[in-house]
């Protein structure tokens, strides 16, 4: 009896074991944006909606007279991912050209709380034109590497170079993505308003939106999540539980 009970538990660690290896493989999800766009603000007053054929614009533009801030945006649906288990979160886009007068501005990622704005046709109803809390820097990353058309371009949204990331920028609360089951994003050049204003040289990116006729450069959203336990993994560690008790 003795000898038995010693080969089932034998039997059990290794089954655990192999269930722990198959529960901390992560999985990788693939999500494309359900709209993207950017759109140009100016002078506090004047919104002009811009979902422009395939392309994105984040940065500091001249047109005729007028200054206008460029403003990337993602949306992606969440539905039927367990936020609570995702490893690694990193946007991914595809670089086309830059115009840069004076430097390469770095390029920050924020999470917006807000989801109600819509890619409708050509234009972006609904984009909210005020600036955005600190804590929502996701990650912020020097422009100065991207050189080459077709080149990716990546933001983590966990492990980024901000003091915040995706799990800390709010609790799981019922207004947050967790509940909503959707994430909007904001790429910009600046985490100031003011200064974002205050720029008078042309400094802009040209990324591949979800227009664009070359899917492989669509924007992207990377999730590793880890896998719940199965049913067989919770049999396996009850069973183990049983044999610990006699
Ligand atoms: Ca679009
Ligand atoms: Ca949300």
């Amino acid at each position: 009896m003795y000898f038995q009970l010693r080969v089932a538990k034998m039997v059990m660690v290794l089954l655990v074991v192999t269930c722990a290896t198959e529960m901390t493989s992560a999985n990788l999800i693939t999500l494309n944006p359900v709209a993207d766009g950017y759109w140009k603000y100016k002078s506090g007053t004047t919104i002009l909606d811009n979902n422009a054929s395939g392309t994105l614009r984040v940065g500091r533009e001249k047109i005729t007279t007028s200054w206008y801030k460029d403003r990337g945006l993602f949306q992606f649906d969440l539905s039927g991912i367990n936020l609570s288990l995702i490893e690694s979160a990193v946007l991914k886009l595809t670089f086309i050209n830059k115009y840069v007068q004076v430097g390469d501005p770095d390029l920050m990622l924020y999470r917006s709380d807000y989801d109600s704005w819509a890619e409708s046709g050509t234009t972006l109803t609904g984009v909210p034109a005020s600036g955005l809390a600190t804590t929502q820097l996701l990650d912020r990353k020097s422009g100065s590497p991207l050189t080459t058309n077709g080149q990716t371009f990546t933001w983590d949204l966990l492990h980024g170079t901000s003091p915040y990331t995706w799990e800390t920028t709010s609790p799981w609360v019922p207004t947050d993505d967790a509940d909503d089951q959707t994430l909007s994003l904001v790429l910009k050049i600046s985490n100031n308003v003011t200064e974002e204003d205050s720029m008078t040289s042309q400094r802009y990116y040209n990324f591949y939106s979800k227009e664009s006729a070359t899917t492989t450069y669509h924007p992207v959203l990377e999730l590793t999540v880890i896998p719940e336990p199965t049913t067989l993994s919770l049999l396996i560690l009850s069973g183990l539980a049983w044999i610990r008790r006699r």
